[in-house]
C-alpha cells in the first residue's frame, strides 16, 4: 500500500537531490534542435550518420531521435550502443507497425526542442546544411526550411535514377497545380520546421504514407513562411532504398485525399483506384469467357466475378493494405473473407440502386449510387476484417 510518508519519502530529497539539480540545469541547456531520423534496415549507416551530425552541429545543442520499426538488422542496437555514453542520441522502437510518414510523425511529437529537422539515415541528404535552416527559423524568416534536390544550375540531381527524375518532375508538377503550392521539392525527405506547427496539424495528417512534406505543405495554415535551400542528393551510402515504385500510387492517394480536404482518406482512394482497375480486369475475364469458354452468360460472369475480386485481393495486399499484408495461410484466409465480403458488397450495391431507381429513373445515377455503396462497403468491412490489425 502507498502511504503519505512512503509518497513523502520518495519526494522529500528531490528537491535536495543533486541528480534533480543536474537534471534542471540541463533542463534549461534544452536542445535548440531535435533531428529526426526514421530508420528501417540502417544498422550499417547509424555510427557514421550520428559522427556527420556531431561534425554538422558543432556549435548546437541537438539530439537526434531515431524512431525505428523493429529492424531485424540490429539497427536499434547500433543506435542504443552510441546512445548509452551520449544523451544527445535517442531511439524509439515502433513494434507491429511500418511507415516513413507515421514515425517521423512520432518522432517530431517527441522532439526536446522547438525546431525539428528530418533527416534521412544513409546519408543522401547533407546534413551541413542544417546550421543554416536553423538559423532561418531562429531569425524568424521562415516556419518550414525545405532542403531541395533540385537548384537553378540542375546540378543537384546527381543521386537520381533518369526514371527517378523523371516521375519527380511531373509529381512535382502535379502536386504544386492540385494544392497550390508553389515549391520546388515537396517530396523532400529533408526539412526543417517549428514543432508547434507540428502539434497543430497531426491530427490531421496521414501517416500511412510517404510523402510527408506534401502532406505538411497541404495541411498547413495559410500564411506559413516557406524557405527552400538546394543542395546535392547523395547516393545511399550502404544499405537498401525501401522506397519503390508503390510510391507513385501512395503519393496518388494522398494527393486526392488532401484535394477532397480530407473527405476521401489516402486509403479508400488506393482501394478505390484498385476496385476500378478491377472492373477492367472484370470486363476482360467476362469477355474471355464467353468467346473462348462458350459458357453461359451466367457462369461467365460468376467466372469473371471470382478473377476480379481475386485480382483485387492480391493487389489490395500489396498495396492498399501493404502495412498489414497477409502472408501464407492467412493470405488464403483473408481471400475467402474478401470473398464473401464483397458478395456482400455486391448485394448492397444491387439494393441501393435499385432503391435510388424507384425514386429517380436516371438509370447512371442510381448506378453510381449502388457501386458507392459497394465501394464504401467493401472498404469498411476490409479493413475490419480480412486486414484487420
Ligand atoms: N521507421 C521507418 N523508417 C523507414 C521506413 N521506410 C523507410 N524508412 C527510412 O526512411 C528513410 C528513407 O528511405 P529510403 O529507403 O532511403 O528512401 P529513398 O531515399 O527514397 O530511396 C531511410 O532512413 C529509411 O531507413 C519505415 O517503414 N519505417
Ligand atoms: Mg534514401
Amino acid at each position: 500500500m502507498v502511504t503519505s510518508e512512503t509518497l513523502t519519502g520518495i519526494s522529500a530529497p528531490d528537491t535536495a537531490s543533486p541528480a534533480i539539480g543536474s537534471l534542471r540545469a540541463a533542463g534549461n541547456a534544452r536542445p535548440q534542435l531535435t533531428v529526426v531520423i526514421p530508420t528501417y534496415c540502417e544498422a550499417g549507416n547509424i555510427a557514421a550518420m550520428i559522427a556527420a551530425l556531431d561534425a554538422a552541429l558543432a556549435s548546437i545543442r541537438w539530439e537526434v531521435i531515431f524512431v525505428d520499426d523493429d529492424s531485424p538488422d540490429g539497427t536499434m542496437s547500433a543506435i542504443r550502443a552510441i546512445g548509452a555514453n551520449d544523451p544527445r542520441v535517442r531511439a524509439m522502437r515502433r513494434v507491429g507497425r511500418r511507415g516513413l510518414a507515421g514515425a517521423v510523425i512520432e518522432g517530431m511529437l517527441a522532439s526536446g526542442a522547438d525546431i525539428v529537422a528530418v533527416v534521412d539515415a544513409d546519408l543522401q541528404h547533407d546534413e551541413k546544411l542544417l546550421p543554416r535552416m536553423l538559423s532561418e527559423i531562429e531569425a524568424g524568416g521562415a516556419d518550414i526550411v525545405i532542403g531541395t534536390r533540385y537548384s537553378q544550375s540542375g546540378e543537384a540531381r546527381e543521386g537520381f535514377s533518369t526514371a527517378r527524375r523523371i516521375s519527380s518532375t511531373l509529381a512535382t508538377a502535379l502536386s504544386n497545380l492540385l494544392l497550390r503550392t508553389n515549391v520546388s521539392d515537396p517530396m523532400s525527405g529533408f526539412f526543417m520546421l517549428k514543432r508547434s506547427l507540428i502539434d497543430t496539424i497531426a491530427p490531421s495528417l496521414s501517416p500511412g504514407g510517404f510523402k510527408l512534406l506534401l502532406d505538411i505543405l497541404a495541411s498547413a495554415p495559410s500564411g506559413v513562411r516557406i524557405r527552400e535551400i538546394p543542395y546535392v542528393f547523395r547516393p545511399r551510402r550502404v544499405g537498401k532504398s525501401k522506397l519503390d515504385g508503390i510510391v507513385i500510387a501512395d503519393f496518388l492517394g494522398l494527393l486526392l485525399a488532401k484535394v477532397s480536404g480530407n473527405l476521401l482518406p489516402p486509403r479508400f482512394v488506393l482501394f478505390a483506384l484498385v476496385g476500378s482497375l478491377g472492373l477492367v480486369i472484370h470486363l476482360f475475364a467476362l469477355r474471355s469467357a464467353l468467346h473462348f469458354g462458350g459458357t453461359s452468360f451466367n457462369v461467365a460472369q460468376i467466372f469473371a466475378s471470382f478473377v476480379a475480386m481475386t485480382f483485387n485481393f492480391f493487389l489490395n495486399n500489396v498495396l492498399t493494405f501493404r502495412d498489414r499484408r497477409l502472408s501464407g495461410f492467412e493470405a488464403i484466409k483473408g481471400l475467402l473473407i474478401f470473398y464473401v465480403v464483397c458478395s456482400v458488397g455486391a448485394l448492397a450495391n444491387i439494393g441501393v440502386a435499385d432503391l435510388v431507381y424507384s425514386h429517380d429513373t436516371t438509370w447512371w445515377r442510381a448506378g453510381i449510387a449502388g457501386a458507392l455503396m459497394a465501394a464504401v462497403f467493401n472498404y469498411a468491412v476490409s479493413s475490419a476484417f480480412t486486414w484487420r490489425r
